[in-house]
Parts: C-alpha cells; sequence; structure tokens
C-alpha cells in the first residue's frame, strides 16, 4: 500500500485536519501507528515533530507542493551533483541537505 505524506488520518487529503493530527503526535497527546507515523513524518527524520507540523501546514498553505521526505528520492549526493543540471532549484537541493543535517 501507498503511503501518502502528510496524510496521517488516511482519508486521501492532506487538509488542516492532518496538521492537527500530526502536532497531537508531535505534543504526545496521541500515539501514531507505524502507518500515521510515516505519513506525519514528512522531513523523513524518523519522528514525527513540530517540524512536520509545519510542513504539513505549509503545504495545506500552498507555500511548498512536495514534502522533504519526497525530495530525498534520490539520494542528497545525486542531487548535489545533478540538481542543477536538471533543473532542480537550489532551495529544494537545500531543504534536502538542511533535512540530513538536522
Ligand atoms: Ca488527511
Ligand atoms: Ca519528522
Amino acid at each position: 500500500m501507498a503511503v501518502y505524506y502528510g496524510d496521517p488520518n488516511a482519508d486521501g487529503v492532506v487538509d488542516m485536519g492532518d496538521a492537527i493530527l500530526a502536532e497531537r503526535f508531535a505534543l504526545g497527546l496521541s500515539v501514531p501507528t507505524a502507518d500515521q507515523r510515516k505519513r506525519a513524518d514528512v522531513d523523513g527524520d524518523g519522528l514525527v515533530t513540530m517540524a512536520d507540523v509545519q510542513l504539513i501546514e505549509q503545504y495545506v498553505l500552498g507555500a511548498i507542493t512536495q514534502f522533504p521526505v519526497e525530495l530525498i528520492l534520490p539520494a542528497p549526493s545525486f542531487w548535489r551533483r545533478w540538481g542543477p543540471l536538471l533543473g532542480v532549484g537550489a532551495a529544494a537541493v537545500g531543504i534536502v541537505v538542511v533535512t540530513r543535517k538536522g
């Protein structure tokens, strides 16, 4: 089954309900299932934190159209080398690099 990042309540759309649910996970008010954690962990660091909540909010607001966890494939080294040639914005590469450091 495919994973839909940013959709921890698994209703097929990413909206503020998902941000609120992710925030409950981040704050420890709810315990996510393994599937929910994977859906809510949109920066791909293995944890659901406020950083993930903010990314879901940005996605809902249209500020971003992809989550860092989606941009990480292929590996960052691939994007550092080939990203500029492929027309991928430096911003996208920066997100990946920052995510991997953080
Ligand atoms: Ca949803
Ligand atoms: Ca995370």
